[in-house]
């Protein structure tokens, strides 16, 4: 564990987000005496070849996510607070009890895409080689299970042929089912750059939305969802008809492409079907499939539209069957490009995270491999055969089958479809071991041991990104006392299991040589993942890695930027595989019931479960609720207008959805999208994978989580308001609540839904004491109650400082939340104190939403400035605000705004 103050006042790690995997520099201020008192400047590595400095909006907020307020500071068991030895005995001991009495079957792991690839090893041995399951799963199964298995059915592994350069060395980048802006914005920069630098470059979209990443599209195919196979077999078709096939590449390197070409050329040869099928005009798709006639030179960027699927895996096969039946892979600007999205994804991949991985790109359907990795390891007690995937998993806990399960790093009551149904399954089960860095998550709650994770800036180990390049991660501050690093706590555990030897690790280093090793135990060529190069490493050279592209071998030493360059593939005949592919739709098809598709995904300031941004004001500022975009025509019919709330519901039961209304005419019609990331600790009913059912795809097991079916409501509010509170507050009974954290104060937007149970506002003048939690004796209140116009407006003042204000009204309010928020720094001053309940500070502009979070600037102060300066582009308004001008994340934001008002101007000059 790094206790130490770090000797050097910069560090080199890695961002603890998206698999971009860029390079941090950490400035850390040495002069601190204590270790908390460290102060932290977060910069972007120059060195560092996947960002060369850059860092997007998330990245470069991360040293603002460092404090350790809702950290958990203690194991705990049954929400009592107990010592570690007791904790790790409690787990051990229940472990084994399972086992012995159920067979190693009974107990599970799940784990994550975000541990480090020396915590993902330990977790991997433990279960597989020692307690003798594959019952070992990991997030990654909701993330890109379904591409590894693309992969492996193409090309005999699991292996990520490109590099990040190929992206900008590329004539035509085709983007599937990837909102790079947002969820990758430093790939989406570097494309953004090279086209600029070289304008003949073409990219084309596809994504049944007009998202930020369109911004750079020279063709943006909104597709009807879940319609991309029939997309790529009509391209398949479409190039054969025009003999714009690679046959060489086809006959010396490929098999089953006859088969493949003739069920695409039957299926889709009609490019008139195709555009029936994909909701695209013919002409689209005909410049779409001339332009990849035209540029060998060609990229295809695929990432969740693709992979959370029922057919995901057929999907990214369609991809790669272009691909091969083209010779565009293994060349310079050319490949099947899946991006990985968390940290370490690929990291996961390679100690065989999966329940149906062995270890180091090995599996359990080849004998060999099984004896090979148990020889390695020594191990006790090989598992055999492949585990249950994670819908499986929680399935087989709600069955009882699995009777203990240890969580670590994610948080799936949040994250796995049918989510209810996996809090209910956790809540049966016997024990629940949960480790993670937060103390209050929806998971931790469900939890009967509860173990401290040490997190990003405390841990120390490696991590492997979307173009296999494994960088270091470093500790430069300590956690809280009582947390501890992951593979510590595994190791913990396996001892007192009786694994003593196998588990006796002094360092992270030790770990990585031995996985290291691993990868070229008795390899001779025979496995793509191959790192032997750094197996022996010392500890001080383990220290000092830098960025290493695998494999890294003998006759690879610095590492490899393509893979496959010779044509050589790891199947049994060294040839890839094209797969014929039939075209299936979404599980679920929209019925009178459910009339709308329900498409989810990411918000660009967010992560996930929000444990770590929305911790951040910086971060919540672009969005600080959760919306539901829908088309205006939809809206329309169904009398929605924009800001409103809505009721979801889907198939999964009874849970209903609430959420605001955000009219777009950038969704298709039919179409909805609802973000992830909100949870019980930040809304009352945010969950959307409350609503989504668990369907799989049959060969990855990775759930569907882009085209479930839903209906919407209106919800028919007695009257909302808006909270601010210094302290948390219980909002029971509010049918609706959305919690943003302030520095000083958490603000509640709420609503009460009509009823026999909603309170009247004078009900409510005289409860809201109670719910502020405010029988201080000095208090002052401030209150007002218009009833004709159905008003409430109430403050709680303590010693001249704000404690609380709430504004009640029929509809929701249009008040300045930034100004009041401000209000909770200090004091009252007299003119505060007069506009309070106002809600706004008379004479001041009000910013709107903000754009740019880096330097906070609002919606309104770019229109203004656009309309007072006549901007015309995103350079131009960052000369004037700055926006844009950090991290640039926020660029296509602006562009955008900036036609909207050309639109404006435009429309009044001709009308
Ligand atoms: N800001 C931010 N960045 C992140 C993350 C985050 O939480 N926040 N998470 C990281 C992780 S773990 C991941 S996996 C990645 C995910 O990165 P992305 O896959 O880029 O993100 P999503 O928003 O989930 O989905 C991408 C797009 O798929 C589209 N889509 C839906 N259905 C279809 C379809 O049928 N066909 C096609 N072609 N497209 C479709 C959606 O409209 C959406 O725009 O992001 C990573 N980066
Ligand atoms: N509807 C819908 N659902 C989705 C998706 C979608 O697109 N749509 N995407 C899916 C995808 S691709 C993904 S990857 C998942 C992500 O979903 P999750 O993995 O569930 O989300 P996170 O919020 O990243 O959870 C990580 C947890 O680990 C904790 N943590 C952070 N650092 C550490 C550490 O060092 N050690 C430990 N032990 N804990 C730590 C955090 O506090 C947090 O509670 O969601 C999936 N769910
Ligand atoms: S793109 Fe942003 S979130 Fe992703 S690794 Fe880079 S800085 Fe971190
Ligand atoms: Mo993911």
């Amino acid at each position: 564990m790094n206790k130490q103050i770090p000797s050097s006042d910069s560090i080199n790690t890695t961002c603890p987000y998206c698999g971009v995997g860029c390079g941090i520099e950490v400035k850390v201020d040495a002069k601190a005496q204590k270790l908390a008192d460290i102060k932290v400047k977060v910069l972007g590595d120059k060195t560092h070849p996947a960002n060369f400095g850059k860092l997007c909006v998330k990245g470069s907020a991360a040293g603002e996510t460092l404090s350790f307020d809702g950290r958990m500071l203690a194991p705990q068991f049954k929400g009592k607070t107990v010592s570690w030895s007791s904790a790790l005995n409690t787990v051990a001991e229940k472990f084994t009890q399972v086992i012995a009495e159920h067979g190693p079957d009974a107990v599970a792991f799940y784990v994550s895409g975000q541990f480090l690839t020396e915590d993902y090893y330990v977790a991997n041995k433990l279960m597989k080689g020692f307690i003798g399951s594959a019952n070992i799963d990991t997030n990654s199964r909701l993330c890109m299970a379904s591409a590894v298995v693309g992969y492996k059915r193409a090309f005999g592994v699991d292996a990520v042929p490109c590099s990040y350069e190929d992206l900008e060395l590329a004539d035509l980048v085709v983007i599937v089912g990837s909102n790079t802006a947002w969820a990758h914005p430093i790939i989406y920069q570097r494309i953004a750059a090279a086209k600029k630098q070289r304008p003949s470059m073409k990219i084309v979209v596809v994504d049944p939305r007009q998202t930020a990443t369109c911004d750079i599209a020279d063709l943006h195919l909104a597709i009807a969802p879940g319609s991309d196979a029939n997309l790529f077999n009509g391209l398949l078709a479409s190039l054969g008809q025009n003999e714009a096939l690679d046959e060489a590449f086809i006959n010396n390197h490929t098999e089953g492409f006859k088969e493949a070409f003739s069920h695409a050329q039957i299926l889709q040869g009609d490019i008139h079907r195709v555009a029936k099928e994909c909701g695209l005009e013919v002409t689209q798709l005909q410049t779409f499939y001339r332009w990849v006639r035209e540029h060998q030179k060609m990229v295809t960027l695929y990432s969740q539209g693709v992979n959370q699927s029922s057919s995901g895996v057929d999907k990214s096969n369609a991809i790669i069957n272009v691909h091969l039946a083209t010779g565009r892979i293994g060349q310079v600007g050319m490949g099947p490009f899946s991006i990985t999205g968390q940290p370490n994804a690929m990291g996961g991949r390679e100690v065989g995270g999966l329940a149906n991985q062995l270890a180091a790109h090995m599996d359990f359907s080849n004998s060999e491999d099984i004896h090979r990795v148990a020889r390695f390891w020594k191990a006790a007690n090989m598992a055999q055969s492949n585990g249950l995937k994670a819908v499986d998993m929680f399935n087989a806990v709600a069955t009882g089958k699995i009777k203990a399960i240890w969580i670590m790093n994610t948080n799936p009551v949040v994250s796995m479809p049918n989510a209810n149904f996996v809090r209910q399954a956790l809540q049966r089960c016997e024990m629940v071991v949960v480790s993670d860095c937060m103390q209050h998550t929806d998971t931790t709650e469900v939890a009967d041991v509860l173990l401290p994770a040490l997190t990003w800036g405390e841990i120390d180990g490696t991590v492997t990104n979307s173009e296999r390049t494994i960088s270091r991660q470093r500790a430069f501050m300590a956690g809280p006392e009582n947390a501890r690093a992951d593979w510590w706590m595994l190791c913990e555990v396996a001892k007192r299991m009786g694994f003593v030897d196998a588990f006796d690790y002094q360092n992270v280093a030790q770990i990585f040589r031995e996985h290291a090793a691993l990868s070229g135990y008795q390899n001779n060529g025979t496995r793509d993942f191959d790192i032997s190069g750094l197996a022996r490493l010392s500890d001080e050279q383990y220290q000092q890695l830098t960025p290493m592209q695998w494999p890294v071998n003998v006759e690879n030493p610095l590492g490899t930027k393509r893979l496959f360059s010779d044509g050589k593939f790891f199947t049994p005949s060294g040839k890839a595989r094209c797969i014929a592919i039939t075209p299936q739709a979404p599980r679920y098809k929209t019925d009178a019931q459910f009339p709308f598709v329900l498409n989810t995904g990411r918000y660009r300031d967010q992560w996930h479960s929000m444990t770590r941004t929305g911790k951040t004001a910086k971060l919540m500022a672009h969005r600080d609720e959760m919306q539901v975009e829908i088309h205006p025509h939809d809206a329309a019919e169904k009398g929605v207008v924009d800001g409103q709330l809505l009721c979801l519901q889907g198939k999964t039961g009874d849970y209903r959805l609430i959420a605001r209304a955000q009219v777009s005419a950038k969704q298709r019609r039919g179409e909805l999208f609802v973000p992830m990331h909100w949870n019980r600790q930040f809304a009352s009913a945010g969950n959307v994978d409350a609503l989504i059912p668990a369907v799989v795809d049959g060969l990855s097991g990775q759930p569907e989580f882009k085209h479930a079916v839903v209906n919407v409501q209106p919800f028919k509010s007695a009257w909302q308001g808006v909270i601010f509170s210094r302290q948390a507050l219980k909002l029971e009974g509010i049918a609706y609540w959305n919690k943003v954290s302030g520095k000083d104060f958490s603000r509640y937007e709420i609503a009460m839904e009509q009823g026999k149970e909603a309170l009247s506002l004078h009900e409510l003048q005289a409860h809201l004491p109670t719910l502020f939690g405010a029988q201080n004796p000095s208090s002052e209140w401030l209150s007002y109650l218009d009833a004709n116009q159905q008003q409430l407006r109430m403050a709680q003042l303590v010693d001249g400082q704000l404690q609380a204000v709430a504004f009640i009204a029929l509809e929701s309010h249009t008040l300045d939340r930034n100004w009041l928020g401000s209000l909770f720094a200090e004091p009252l001053a007299a003119q505060q104190r007069r506009f309070l309940l106002a809600g706004r500070n008379s004479g001041a502009k009000e910013t709107g939403p903000t754009v740019c979070s880096c330097f906070g600037v609002g919606l309104n102060t770019i229109i203004e400035a656009i309309v007072s300066q006549q901007l015309s582009s995103a350079e131009q308004i960052g000369q004037a605000l700055k926006a844009g001008t950090n991290c640039g994340s926020c660029v296509p934001e602006l562009t955008e705004i900036i036609a909207q008002q050309q639109a404006k101007i435009k429309e009044l000059t001709s009308a």
